[in-house]
């Protein structure tokens, strides 16, 4: 099998890279990546280079999109512009990546018939009411928020579409807020570890009652290997894992893990339009392919992942003042 695997180099690419490359170790992986400021070579670091092939382009150039893809089996396209807050102060990257990107692979993998995977989000179904007893199903309706979730709607509904009208041979997972290493400084766990670290107070949005719905990435990493190898062609399924906790919990569980106070931390304005609650429903993916999460206990994989941002200072350093510098201009 040769997977050219998009977005390979950012947090969730690199660590489905590296999940491959132990549990497959016949496959050849090649990464295709823009390295943006999002994406990192050393997040896939000491690979073997004979396994694990690299080639630096954008997916929404059409010669280069089309070259990579007429030389694998199967495309799994994780390349996205991924942080809500950016998308709310620059909006154009995100229609050209996630929506015009995914037409360019859509329509390299129609001409040279290939398998595609495409990795989309919970966000896509817009949120839930905290009392909710119902949860995301497939065929809940799309009702995205931001530029972000409503690109990667967009993104899904091309999917779809190409596999109705053409035939593509398609699935789409959609899966709710990742965690672990590599993930950019950017987003909600890995700025508020680093800032305690670095001395400063974590920092709650809003009041902090937002839900989100916590898996490990190793979990959404099994997901997409199952659905490549099990999953009904044209298909959607829902990956998560239970992981239901609001920002606030979570602050207190990053301080109190991180040797603090647990009341030590800011509250800051409001994301506009804040989601308030997402909560994956994945019985589909449990009951017909047998996928079961592994990491469900979040308390010991929040520990594992403190232990990987001491360990790694130089890996986020970098990033950490430049992010910071972005948060102030947002005012956040
Ligand atoms: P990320 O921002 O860490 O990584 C994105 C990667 O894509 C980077 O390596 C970047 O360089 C690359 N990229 C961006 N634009 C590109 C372009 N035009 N051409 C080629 N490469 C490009 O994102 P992530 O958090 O790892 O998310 C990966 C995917 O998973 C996205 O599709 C995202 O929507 C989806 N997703 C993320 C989460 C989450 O919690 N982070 C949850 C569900 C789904
Ligand atoms: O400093 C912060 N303080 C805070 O309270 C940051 C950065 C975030 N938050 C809140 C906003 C959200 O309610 O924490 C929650 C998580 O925020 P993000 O990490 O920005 O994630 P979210 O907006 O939920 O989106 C993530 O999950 C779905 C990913 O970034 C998306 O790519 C994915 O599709």
């Amino acid at each position: 099998m040769k997977l050219l695997v998009t977005g390979g180099a950012g947090f969730i690419g690199s660590n489905f890279v590296r999940y491959i490359y132990r549990v497959r170790p016949q496959w050849d992986i090649t990464v295709y990546d823009a390295l943006t400021y999002a994406g990192n070579l050393k997040n896939i670091e000491g690979l073997d280079p004979s396994r694990v092939h690299f080639i630096q382009a954008d997916i929404c150039d059409e010669n280069q999109i089309d070259k990579a893809v007429a030389e694998c089996d199967a495309v799994i396209h994780f390349a996205a512009e991924s942080h809500n807050d950016n998308s709310l102060h620059s909006p154009w990257p995100f229609v050209n990546t996630n929506i015009v990107g995914t037409f360019q692979i859509l329509e390299a993998v129609r001409k040279h018939d290939k398998r595609l995977h495409h990795i989309s989000t919970d966000e896509v179904y817009g949120d839930l009411e905290l009392d909710d007893p119902n949860k995301f199903t497939p065929d809940s309706p799309y009702n995205p928020s931001s530029p972000y979730s409503s690109t990667k709607a967009s993104s899904d509904m091309l999917v779809r579409a190409w596999h109705r009208s053409f035939g593509i041979r398609a699935t789409i997972s959609n899966c709710s807020n990742n965690y672990g290493p590599y993930q950019h400084v950017e987003k909600f766990i890995p700025r508020q570890i680093t800032e305690i670290l670095e001395g400063r107070r974590p920092k709650l949005y809003g009041t902090g009652e937002n839900v989100r719905d916590w898996i490990h990435t190793e979990d959404h990493s099994s997901g997409v290997l199952v659905i490549l190898e099990k999953g009904e062609i044209g298909d959607t399924y829902l990956i998560g894992a239970n992981g239901e906790k609001n920002n606030k919990e979570v602050i207190e569980l990053l301080l109190e893990l991180m040797g603090k106070d647990k009341n030590n931390y800011d509250h800051v304005d409001d994301r506009p339009g804040h989601d308030l609650r997402y909560a994956i429903d994945a019985s589909k993916l449990e009951n017909e392919l047998g996928w079961k999460p592994q990491y469900t206990n979040f308390r010991s994989g929040l520990e594992d992942t403190i232990n990987w941002y001491k360990d790694n200072e130089s890996w986020w350093k970098p990033q950490k003042a430049k992010t910071e510098e972005k948060y102030q201009e947002f005012g956040r």
